[in-house]
């Protein structure tokens, strides 16, 4: 495989509704797309970097001057027989995983278009279908939230998970315990607090939760280990994992008890499907992670999600939750059920759709 070109294009695409978090809020999402040429035939990549730096270091600016200056100069004209190979490649650039995963993405969806397969099988996949949950940032009011659980119970999501931060922690789980005794509920609390916040957090084990997402701060594995030692309540690291280090570590110590695996956050596939083995191995089960991506990053997510250990429904949903029109054909939708069919067409098996891409660029720069 010989990278020609690379193309990086920001797009900008309003959600349909804001997305609030314990570190800001969003409602216009600026999401670089990444277009790679190989031998004759494109693949697209999305790198998960934000707008802001206040979920990790990355934002789409840091990623692209990472892209052109220092990735580009390194695979261009490059023989490679895989995209796996291409993570050895980069180990020279420290950190950067979403800028080294948004290039990575896109030749993967080139070789598996090339070899006219299903990235999922390429990347060693063994489920057809997926289980699906949501992500519900945090509301106006508990009344809202109460009627955002039951709009996306309605829709067969099978699993809910409720972002938190101080103010809005125990009370919102109170409330959707009593009105949802059954369903699979989760928090995220994006690193909004520390241990001294002990009393509160073992609060929420009443609530029989799956799971507590990175309650403590985004790079603090050993505050973890004695969190997690406290409380009964499984902690799923997010923020904390983005090498393959720090996930051997955090299960040698035992920070955790499950591992949201995000493609981006981690460096690519290469690097994610080193962390789903060892997770494997301890018998950590991993669910994928979301980024609110378009269409682009969202079919790569399902692709990952594939692999024999996402044993647990992922923030993988359809299409029209964010958008009022997503940029691939078919968009992502999921069944009654809260399933995702997985593609069977070659690449990442859904279509991006140029024109609108197009339409969408604010600013677009080729590297030849
Ligand atoms: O922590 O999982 C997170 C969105 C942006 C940044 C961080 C996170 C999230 C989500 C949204 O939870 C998941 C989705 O894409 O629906
Ligand atoms: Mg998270």
């Amino acid at each position: 495989m010989k990278l020609r070109t690379l193309t990086l294009r920001e797009i900008r695409m309003p959600l349909l509704n804001p997305f609030e978090t314990s570190f800001g809020s969003v409602e216009l999402r600026r999401i670089l797309l990444i277009e790679a040429e190989v031998d004759g035939v494109a693949g697209w990549g999305e790198c998960v970097a934000g707008e802001t730096p206040f979920y990790s270091p990355e934002t789409i600016e840091t990623a692209a001057h990472i892209i052109r200056d220092f990735i580009w100069p390194i695979l261009k004209d490059r023989d490679f027989d895989s995209a796996d190979d291409v993570w050895n490649l980069l180990t020279r650039v420290r950190g950067h995983e979403m800028a080294k995963g948004g290039v990575e993405a896109a030749l993967w969806d080139a070789e598996a278009r090339i070899k006219n397969v299903p990235l999922a099988q390429l990347l060693g996949g063994v489920r057809k279908e997926l289980a699906t949950g949501v992500s519900i940032g945090i509301k106006p009011s508990l009344d809202d939230l109460v009627a955002a659980v039951e709009k996306e119970l309605a829709a067969g999501y099978q699993r809910i998970k409720i972002k938190i931060k101080p103010g809005w922690d125990v009370e919102p789980v109170r409330r959707l315990r009593e009105r949802f005794p059954l369903i699979r509920l989760m928090v995220d609390a994006n690193s909004a607090y520390t241990l001294a916040d002990l009393p509160l957090l073992q609060q929420l084990e009443a609530y029989h939760l799956m799971m507590i997402e990175q309650p403590l701060g985004w790079d603090d594995l050993y505050s973890h280990v004695e969190l997690q030692r406290k409380l009964q309540t499984p902690i799923c690291l997010d923020e904390c994992i983005h090498t393959e280090e720090q996930a051997r570590a955090a299960l040698a110590l035992r920070a955790c008890g499950i591992i949201n695996i995000k493609l981006g956050r981690v460096g690519g596939f290469n690097r994610a499907r080193r962390v789903h083995d060892i997770c494997r191995q301890h018998s950590i089960p991993v669910w994928c992670g979301g980024m609110l991506e378009s269409g682009i990053g969202r079919a790569h997510n399902i692709a990952l999600s594939t692999l024999p250990n996402f044993t647990l429904p992922g923030d993988v949903s359809a299409s029209r939750r964010y958008w009022q029109q997503d940029i691939i054909e078919p968009e992502v939708e999921v069944s009654a059920q809260g399933t995702i069919a997985v593609p069977a067409g070659a690449g990442i098996g859904y279509a991006p759709l140029l024109d609108r891409i197009e339409r969408l660029t604010a600013v677009k720069e080729t590297l030849s």
